[in-house]
């Protein structure tokens, strides 16, 4: 069995908009996660012309974002395609819709006893993130939301209770509605003030309490579409990369700012990395497996780890016609805000060629590619790769040489809730188990300077490409179903006794 290093942090993940519920309570404002539907379940389709044919059977029954049209005629778009997006109108919540996000597994009532929970497990650490809305209810008032504080702080508190040390995403796939509405989200530069804004206050507030911070969830998703971690709804190139532009000024100035004032704390950015092998050793795929790892993932970790824009991408970006709004001092700022660390979600690798027309496609959520017939998948289409897990920690860490935090990982499957109240997950352990190996291989073998590993929904909570509850994550079940029926009564998956052996022994017993 490997060996992982004595303060190894291992804990769990998960993020406000997908479990906190409670979304009118304590002034907090309406967010770009309220008005996501859940698939199988939505009564809007979306109009699903604008994606290749070979893709739309694979997105016919997902989540959707819902919106009235320029006329005001309802509809909906998938928040991660771009391309189904209408031009004109707005997001909006329509009556006869159900948004499943907006009483999730109300932690915000729960916390107490999710917390005991993980500390039962024996959490070093707990990742989550803060609702921008409980804070900045739409983003521009001048003063911060004191209960959306409090909130906070209790549950800080909680985790410094059992000695859990809180990991926090700072904007994870939501930001105020408002914000969407008034200045398509990040393509606005006013937003980038009013992002630091957040940032700043929070800081303030709790850098004594949480030492490590992340910028944006998975910032390059950005790449799938703009809506859910951009609250960019348009479907113009240019928008999303002047979107994304916009972040990794924000994402700067934040890290500068905690370097000045909080030298203790460390802040790290969030890439979701989804690495892909060439369909055959013909150059030409080998040469488009680079270009789409440079264009989808290694671009925003370029910009966030080394602090240039990378010559690839100015290339692209002029071929395309587009200028970024870059202003005097800028770079400046990207360079010195580079991050301290690199987290990261890994739950898949896909496989890319240079002409796929005819090959079949898998991956039912934001990352379409190519199917690898030499893995398996899950019940979504994700397929599972734990060596993949290894290659991928590697690759980051010889570019980039930094520490690593995995943040994500996991498994989305069906579980059943047994009459004694018991849940048998075997498939979930086998996932696990193979992936921590691999990651202490990465570790031992390689060299690899990973810092923590936190499994992504720890606890059940609702997906975010499917928005179902019923794709299920967690080591702890919650009664919940996939239209907010049941008791939200907690219990004990098998996996949850698993996980607590392989903590307290420190991943020598998988
Ligand atoms: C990542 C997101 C998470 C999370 C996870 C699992 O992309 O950062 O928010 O939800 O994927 O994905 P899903 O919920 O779509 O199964």
């Amino acid at each position: 069995m490997p060996k992982f290093p004595k303060n190894f942090l291992w804990g769990g993940a998960t993020a406000a908009n997908q479990c906190e519920g409670a979304w009118q309570e304590d002034g907090k404002g309406v967010s770009t996660s309220d008005v996501q539907t859940c698939g199988g379940l939505q009564k809007y389709q979306a109009n699903l012309s604008g994606l290749p044919e070979d893709y739309r059977p694979l997105f016919k029954r997902m989540r959707t974002v819902t919106y009235r049209d320029a006329e005001g005629k309802p509809g909906a778009a998938i928040p991660f395609k771009s391309s189904t997006y209408p031009d004109g109108g707005q997001p909006a919540i329509l009556e006869d819709e159900y948004y499943p996000g907006q009483k999730a597994i109300d932690f915000y009532h729960h916390y107490k006893e999710d917390i005991a929970l993980f500390a039962e497990m024996g959490f070093k650490c707990y990742r989550m993130s803060i609702a921008w809305t409980r804070i900045y209810p739409n983003g521009v008032e001048k003063e911060p939301n004191e209960a959306g504080l409090a909130f906070y702080d209790q549950v800080f508190d909680e985790c410094r209770k059992y000695g859990i040390e809180p990991v926090v995403t700072i904007s994870h796939y939501e930001m105020p509605l408002h914000l969407s509405n008034a200045y398509n989200g990040w393509v606005s530069r006013q937003v980038v003030d009013l992002f630091v804004k957040f940032a700043a206050a929070i800081l303030e507030r709790y850098h004594t309490k949480v030492k490590y911070w992340m910028t944006f969830n998975e910032i390059n998703s950005i790449v799938h579409g703009g809506f859910s971690n951009a609250g960019v709804f348009s479907k113009k190139p240019e928008d999303l990369e002047t979107a994304s532009y916009h972040m990794f000024l924000a994402s700067a100035r934040v890290v500068n700012l905690a370097h000045e004032k909080y030298p203790e704390i460390q802040v790290g950015c969030m890439l979701s990395r989804h690495p892909l092998y060439a369909n055959t050793c013909r150059p030409e795929d080998n040469m488009e497996t680079l270009t789409k790892e440079n264009h989808n993932d290694f671009y925003y970790g370029d910009v966030m780890l080394r602090g240039y824009l990378p010559e690839y991408k100015r290339k692209e970006l002029e071929r395309a016609g587009i200028s970024l709004p870059i202003q005097p001092g800028d770079l400046e700022e990207l360079q010195k805000g580079v991050c301290d660390f690199i987290g990261i979600s890994y739950y898949q690798t896909g496989v890319a060629a240079a002409a796929d027309q005819d090959l079949e496609k898998t991956g039912a959520n934001m990352a379409i590619s190519v199917k690898n017939p030499y893995l398996k998948a899950s019940e979504w289409g994700w397929q599972i790769d734990p060596v993949g897990f290894r290659y991928c920690l590697n690759q980051l860490y010889d570019r980039y040489h930094k520490p690593i935090f995995v943040v994500e990982n996991g498994l989305g499957a069906k579980d059943v809730l047994e009459e004694d109240g018991s849940v048998h997950d075997p498939y979930r352990i086998e996932y696990f188990r193979q992936h921590i190996l691999e990651m202490g291989k990465a570790i031992e073998l390689d060299g690899v300077d990973v810092i923590g590993y936190t499994p992504w929904g720890c606890i059940d909570l609702v997906s975010c490409s499917a928005g179902q509850v019923s794709k299920r994550y967690g080591f702890i079940y919650v009664d919940v179903d996939d239209a907010g029926n049941g008791t939200l009564k907690r219990y004990r998956k098998d996996s949850f006794y698993w996980y607590k052996e392989v903590i307290a022994s420190n991943g020598e017993k998988l």
